[in-house]
């Protein structure tokens, strides 16, 4: 069994993230309430069999003071987690600055801000200095927290410069970097003015994973091009050192779904519902509120279909669950009133005095919520203009036991890979064909929905989060000892 040759049972792995899988709410000077969130990343690691994790990561507060940041780091290590404490100025020009501001639009094919955007901001090179200070400061807790014999795992575009820095403070160190958004063709990546200095950073670590082989193709690329490195089918080589690149797919943990949906007041939840919204057809978006999610052009989309299919009208109802993010950001909250005012015109043209076509909620759903609205779903639309993965496609398929709904899926997300077979794909910008893909789906044979829906049960069911971890772990250890083998030839 490769993936305990010689290791002990138990193996520490430190888990960086920007953020903890924690809120923290301060309650007094030296007391703090905690909620752990249950999400995807959590239950992946909870699966992981013979691993004891830990995280490193921002709490997502200012904690100024000693007394506040002893108490919570005390309140924290209950949790397994332990806190990188950011004062103000660098947390705001690190995290909304070049993390929301640079690294997410470029990678997601948006571009780099344009100056109007940036006058606004501390200049660029201010912002990638406060990136590369807040690095060192996740690495610097990482470092005092490491053990011989620890595995690293840093996660996504936040932390593109701490496997460098934490290489700096221990080379035999095993370091794995995972990105979950797209990494974007060498083109895109070339405009950034610091794209070799992150290139560098990222290949100091072991292994190197993306959620598709895409994304490993254009980073290797990029590294090709831009730093004149020899890529190889493994990875990039580097004066005879490899960093091994490859696509890590993560999956959703199914179970816990499934488990949901046998519970009696989920049970109760999707009576209700199917009763509320009887003799009409549930269409379903359920997106943090980005600009990468496309979600305007979904409801355009929608809005046509209508427009097209006066018969359809009072037989289909579509529920947008959005999650307000960035709310303190202009453009988020300008897509807020954008959305906001195209929902208000599509109701007034097409609703009824006791019924509207959309109901659009701002707002997050618990769990359990979510798996109700998921079962009664006849046609989800997931329709990002990019995405990484996009794992609403994959609840959604795992929440349809018997129901059988069709996926609308853009192409554009990391799930079409998965999905592709079993999906509808369609190219979010293009409204006509997104309208033409929700009628197809609205009128699919249950024979043709049945067959779609097994091949994306199958995957998504059997291509779990738990076996995402476990992978990446398992090669982050074996490279390493590749690595190590050949070092010594
Ligand atoms: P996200 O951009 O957050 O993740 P996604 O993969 O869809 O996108 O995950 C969102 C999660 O939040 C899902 O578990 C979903 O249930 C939940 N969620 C979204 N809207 C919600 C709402 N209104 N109410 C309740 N829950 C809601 C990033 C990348 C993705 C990549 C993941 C994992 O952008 O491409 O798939 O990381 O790597």
């Amino acid at each position: 069994n490769r993936r305990s040759r010689g290791r002990p049972m138990k193996q520490r792995l430190l888990v960086v993230a920007n953020r903890l899988p924690v809120s923290a709410v301060r309650r007094g000077e030296d007391s703090w309430y905690l909620e752990v969130s249950a999400g995807g990343l959590v239950s992946a690691l909870l699966g992981v069999k013979d691993v004891d994790a830990r995280w490193i990561g921002w709490a997502g507060v200012n904690v100024p003071d000693e007394v506040g940041q002893r108490a919570l780091t005390k309140a924290l290590a209950e949790k397994r987690c332990i806190p990188v404490f950011l004062d103000e100025e660098i947390a705001h020009q690190y995290y909304n600055g070049y993390c929301n501001n640079i690294l997410w639009p470029l990678f997601h094919y948006l571009g780099l801000p344009q100056e109007d955007r940036l006058a606004t901001t501390r200049s660029f090179q201010s912002q990638f200095d406060a990136y590369k200070r807040a690095n060192k400061m996740f690495a610097d807790v990482v470092n005092m927290h490491y053990q011989e014999g620890d595995v690293v795992w840093c996660h996504d575009y936040h932390l593109m410069f701490l496997p460098k820095c934490l290489k700096e403070y221990n080379s035999k160190m095993k370091v794995g970097w995972f990105l979950h958004t797209p990494f974007p063709s060498s083109e895109i990546h070339r405009t950034l003015p610091s794209r070799s200095e992150l290139l560098r950073s990222v290949l100091a670590a072991d292994i190197v994973g993306f959620h598709t082989y895409d994304y490993a193709r254009h980073f290797v690329s990029a590294c090709t091009r831009i730093l004149g490195l020899e890529g190889t089918p493994e990875g990039v080589e580097d004066q005879g050192m490899l960093t091994r690149v490859a696509a890590f797919p993560i999956g959703i943990d199914s179970d816990r779904f499934k488990r949901a949906l046998e519970l009696p007041a989920v049970k109760e939840h999707i009576n209700e519902l199917t009763h509320r919204f009887a003799g009409r057809k549930v269409m379903l978006g359920v997106d943090r509120l980005d600009m990468i999610k496309g979600i305007p052009q979904k409801i355009l989309a929608f809005e046509k279909f209508l427009e097209e299919n006066p018969s359809w009208r009072d037989k289909v109802v579509l529920l947008q669950i959005a999650v307000p993010t960035r709310t303190d950001v202009p453009e988020y909250q300008k897509l807020t009133s954008q959305v906001h005012e195209i929902v208000g015109r599509i109701n007034g043209r097409f609703g009824t005095l006791t019924a509207v076509p959309i109901h659009h909620l701002d707002r997050s759903l618990d769990f359990h919520a979510l798996c109700a609205l998921y079962a009664v779903t006849d046609v989800a639309l997931v329709t990002s203009l990019r995405d990484g993965m996009n794992l609403v496609s994959y609840e959604f398929v795992a929440c349809q036991g018997s129901k059988k709904g069709v996926l609308i899926l853009s192409e554009f997300a990391g799930a079409a890979q998965s999905l592709g077979a079993g999906a509808l794909l369609v190219n979010p910008w293009n409204i006509t064909e997104v309208a033409a893909s929700i009628g197809y789906a609205l009128n699919m044979s249950p024979d043709e929905r049945e067959k779609r829906h097994r091949h994306n049960y199958a995957h998504v069911t059997t291509h779990t989060a738990q076996d995402w971890a476990e992978t990446f772990v398992s090669e982050l250890n074996d490279t390493v000892v590749e690595a190590q083998l050949r070092t010594r030839q």
